[in-house]
């Protein structure tokens, strides 16, 4: 099945016109590369939230080459199952596998996943996955144990480049055990042979993510691309030894917008193009956390952007958009005087990414 098959390789800018985007060609040297042990790290992680919302980290000390190589190719014993047998593991409601449908609202891609709690209290799918079930639960929390310490490290980087003094403000919201955190694995099919001589077409439409930050890596396939400040969409070349950190809409609100929640989606351009296979962590903060500007940060007379919501109103609010909405708008005071309902929203908040 063909999905979304509309070309995607213009793109428009803001202000209406067409626009070549810039794949491939410029997004190496446009996209920040940050080195975690370089002493300027914590400002230029800053630089790189506020301007992109995005960026690259390299010497993280995540083993990736060992972690999410293993990971990668048990995770791909499990997507080259026949689908009857995928399918015992789905739907992922909330946790489990996922074939093309993203969410509950109509959005589709060439995309299966499977998708995880990182609260090892909850049920999650490796306990129905078949074959080697208990060596991919092991490697998936091996992993996520080294990618939600360093997302704490980068958290903390950013609280210290924008000068607040209690530098675990962020990364306290994923250290908690009620942390509400997730992870994805995506496995993005070769593409069908019928799709020959089309240009683009989408993997995992575009989006941004709810949570306050997400790391992802990626086998060594391309696909990814970020949305910059101007709507240009630029391509992320893949480098499997390294992570992605992607600003999340809860990080936005608490830098009262200082920081910008990165637009993002996943294409698939090259029928030869191997499977791509993506792994992301995405650190979302306790149920029950309110998620406003930090005081800290705003200065004298600076008001906050957003209405007051917790983080669990925000998910049930998220549910009911499609992927490509702009779900923070609805909180957002210039756009909505009077803060959403959110008691007209239904109480699940599964499928949200
Ligand atoms: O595959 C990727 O690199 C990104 C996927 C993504 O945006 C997501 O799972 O939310």
């Amino acid at each position: 099945m063909l999905l979304l098959s509309q070309p995607v390789a213009e793109s428009k800018s803001r202000a209406g016109a067409p626009r070549k985007s810039t794949l491939g060609m410029f997004a190496a040297a446009e996209i920040p590369v940050i080195d975690l042990l370089e002493a300027e790290a914590k400002n230029k992680i800053v630089r790189a939230c506020r301007e992109f919302g995005f960026f690259k980290l390299v010497n993280h000390g995540v083993p990736l080459e060992a972690m999410a190589a293993r990971l990668e190719e048990e995770a791909l014993k499990f997507f080259n199952l026949p689908q009857h047998e995928k399918d015992k593991a789905g739907p992922p409601n909330p946790f489990g596998y996922g074939n093309k449908a993203i969410g509950p609202n109509g959005d589709v891609g060439w995309v299966e996943y499977l998708l995880f709690t990182t609260n090892p209290d909850l049920i999650s799918p490796a306990s129905i996955l078949p074959p080697n079930s208990q060596l991919f639960r092991g490697l998936v929390n091996e992993y996520v144990g080294a990618v939600k310490s360093v997302t704490c490290e980068v958290l903390e980087k950013m609280a210290e480049g924008l000068k607040i003094g209690a530098k675990n403000v962020f990364s306290r919201l994923i250290r908690d055990e009620r942390s509400d955190s997730c992870f994805r694995v995506n496995h993005y099919p070769p593409q069908p042979d019928d799709f020959h001589g089309r240009r683009g077409m989408i993997g995992f439409g575009e989006h941004t993510d709810p949570q306050v930050v997400s790391v992802g890596r990626s086998n060594n396939t391309t696909g990814l691309q970020i949305s910059l400040r101007d709507g240009t969409w630029v391509s992320v070349p893949p480098d499997p030894r390294s992570l992605f950190v992607m600003v999340g809409d809860s990080l936005q609100v608490m830098t009262n917008g200082r920081f910008r929640s990165v637009k993002h989606r996943v294409v698939t351009s090259s029928p030869k193009a191997k499977a791509r296979v993506s792994m992301i962590y995405f650190g979302g903060p306790p149920l029950s956390e309110k998620i406003v500007p930090l005081t800290c940060l705003m200065e004298q007379g600076e008001e906050s952007l957003y209405h007051e919501f917790s983080w669990s109103e925000y998910k049930k609010s998220a549910y009911k958009t499609k992927l490509s909405e702009n779900r923070l708008s609805l909180f957002e005071k210039n756009k909505f005087p009077t803060p959403p309902n959110p008691s007209n929203n239904p109480s699940s908040s599964k499928f949200l990414l």
